[in-house]
């Protein structure tokens, strides 16, 4: 089977890529990644600054999944930038995606404008739906802000930009955000960021599983791919055609790629299971995709993305 995946005018060697956050955090990493399966990758979320995050343990993976609370750390936006523009230069490297995540609206305005002024010409990818920093909202829960944002976004900003969105659980709400992004050229929309705020309790040790704010961190993994994939589906359904649709969570195996490019996903990304098995699994996860689509007779993503049926 061809897994070549098409993105705009981009195109990638399978659609398959680091979530956010996993594996991206240092040049060693992100050149790990370029040596895999994955079509492509995604840098850490930065911020203008370095950022040490939260205090350890802040990561735990879990046998259902993970929960983490990193609190973004971050090398800062012109280790990322930096990253990305000295691989542009080189033919063999695909289209990269660079992600920022401001503490504030000025603060990714602020990161857009550099972005926009540099000579990076790939995907950008304003995070709106960090659950971890301490007293700051996930900011596309609001939608006042995530509207006021995204004007302002696009005011300053002419390259092409994605968004991270949260998880929405009340149909009313992909409504209610789909018809906010439909206003915008959005290039695409990333769902779905980890599940915020879950708790998990180890009832031998009566304790917490990560440090931060009492032990609450983003759920990740086999918890969230029902999630994931409503996310996916449900905004493929309200969106504009031209809006491309990352699909992030819980993908373990071939079977849940499948899955997510059937709900209509057009790249996928891959967190906890590129946590549990490192870059390699990217190998893994495209022979069983491939397998799955040679056993039901496709030749290429197009004859099943976005086809998913109802009874
Ligand atoms: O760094 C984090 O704690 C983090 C971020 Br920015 C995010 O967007 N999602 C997540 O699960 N963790």
């Amino acid at each position: 089977a061809d897994l070549t995946a098409s993105f705009h005018d981009h195109t990638f060697q399978t659609p398959l890529m680091n979530a956010s956050g996993v594996y991206c955090y240092t040049t060693e990493e992100l050149d790990n990644l370029l040596a895999s399966k994955a079509g492509t990758l995604v840098t850490k979320s930065a911020t203008i600054n370095y950022r040490a995050g939260n205090p350890e343990p802040r990561y735990r993976n879990l046998a259902l999944g993970s929960i983490n609370s990193m609190g973004l750390p971050n090398e800062g936006l012109a280790y990322y930038l930096d990253y990305v523009l000295k691989k542009q230069a080189d033919p063999t490297v695909p289209t990269l995606f660079l992600s920022v995540a401001g503490i504030s609206m000025a603060e990714d305005l602020d990161m857009l404008s550099t972005i926009d002024q540099s000579d990076f010409n790939g995907l950008t990818e304003l995070n709106l739906s960090c659950p971890n920093v301490p007293g700051k909202p996930q900011v596309a829960y609001d939608f006042e802000a995530t509207e006021k944002m995204l004007a302002a976004a696009f005011e300053r900003f002419h390259k092409p930009l994605g968004v991270k969105l949260p998880p929405y659980f009340d149909l009313t709400q992909f409504d209610i955000v789909a018809q906010i992004l439909n206003q915008y050229p959005l290039a695409y929309i990333n769902t779905i960021n980890s599940i915020g705020n879950g708790l998990y309790i180890d009832v031998d040790s009566e304790t917490v599983a990560i440090k931060p704010k009492g032990g609450f961190g983003g759920l990740g993994g086999a918890y969230v791919l029902p999630t994931a994939l409503a996310n996916v589906h449900a905004f493929r359904q309200r969106l504009n055609p031209e809006i491309a649709i990352i699909g992030t969570g819980g993908i373990e195996n071939g079977a849940d790629v499948f899955a997510h490019l059937l709900a209509g996903a057009d790249l996928v990304q891959v967190g906890t299971q590129l946590m549990k098995d490192g870059p390699d699994v990217f190998t893994r996860l495209a022979a069983e995709l491939a397998d799955i689509m040679n056993a039901k007779g496709y030749h290429k993503l197009a004859d099943f993305k976005g086809k998913l049926k109802t009874l």
